[in-house]
Parts: structure tokens; sequence; C-alpha cells
């Protein structure tokens, strides 16, 4: 669902697909509100990308539509998904691009989790 502008989302985006089994992935982790899987073009030791499983386009969308408990258990697999990927010691990354000045390619949310190795600063 698009709250935040258009375009709608697009039932055909590749992350929708994975979700319903069209295309395989390295998955890491699957509950009844998210799907966490390795990234595709890893930019650091550990990505891995957690998607929601509601049809949501960005994380304006997400946060300004989902009902609370849909929102909590997104967030909770994100953590459980940085504790099984052995990160909560030594830290890590959570980043999500939205819309096209970000570079967010994909049209359905999804959040980055970026670890195994010190990380650097975050610039523009
Ligand atoms: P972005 O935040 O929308 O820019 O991130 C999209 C990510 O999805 C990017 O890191 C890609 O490497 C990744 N990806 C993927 O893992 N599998 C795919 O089939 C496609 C993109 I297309």
């Amino acid at each position: 669902m698009s709250i935040s502008g258009k375009p709608p989302y697009d039932p055909e985006n590749i992350f929708a697909r994975i979700l319903r089994g069209e295309i395989p992935c390295k998955r890491v982790h699957e509950d009844g509100h998210a799907l966490a899987f390795h990234d595709i073009a890893p930019q650091a030791p550990v990505h891995v990308l957690v998607i929601p499983k509601g049809e949501w386009c960005s994380a304006a969308d997400f946060h300004a539509g989902a009902e609370a408990e849909e929102v909590a258990g997104f967030w909770r697999a994100v953590a459980l998904v940085a504790r099984q990927l052995g990160l909560e010691e030594t830290g890590y990354r959570v980043l999500s691009n939205m819309g096209p000045d970000a570079g967010q390619e994909v049209g359905h949310f999804h959040v980055h989790i970026f670890g195994g190795r010190r990380l650097g600063r975050m610039v523009p």
C-alpha cells in the first residue's frame, strides 16, 4: 500500500515475488510478520534485508498504515535476526532507503542490516 505518494504498490516487485516463493532467496528468518534474507549484492560481511509481509512501499507507508502488531512484529524480527547473526555484541547498522533521492530500488519496504566489520561513518 502506498500512503505517502505515487506510484502505488506494485505486487510484481521483486520482493513481493520472493515473498510468494516465485523467486528464491537465501533465507535467514521467517515468521508471521517478516522475512529476512541475504542481500544479493552484499556491501558488508553481513548484509541482510528484512521485509514485512504486508504490501507497503516504504518506511513511511509502513509506519503510517500498518497495524501496531505488524509494526512491532517487524521490528522484533529485525532485532531477532541481528541476534541470530551474532551481531548483538559487536553492533550493526539498520538502514532504510525511502524514495528516489535515497536510491530506493525496490518498492517493497525493507531495512538493510549491515555488520561483520567496523562500519564507516554515515555520510550523505
Ligand atoms: P534499496 O534500499 O532499495 O536500494 O535496496 C535494494 C537492495 O535489494 C539492494 O541492496 C540489492 O542488492 C538488493 N536486491 C536483492 O537482494 N535481490 C534482488 O533480487 C534485487 C535486489 I533486484
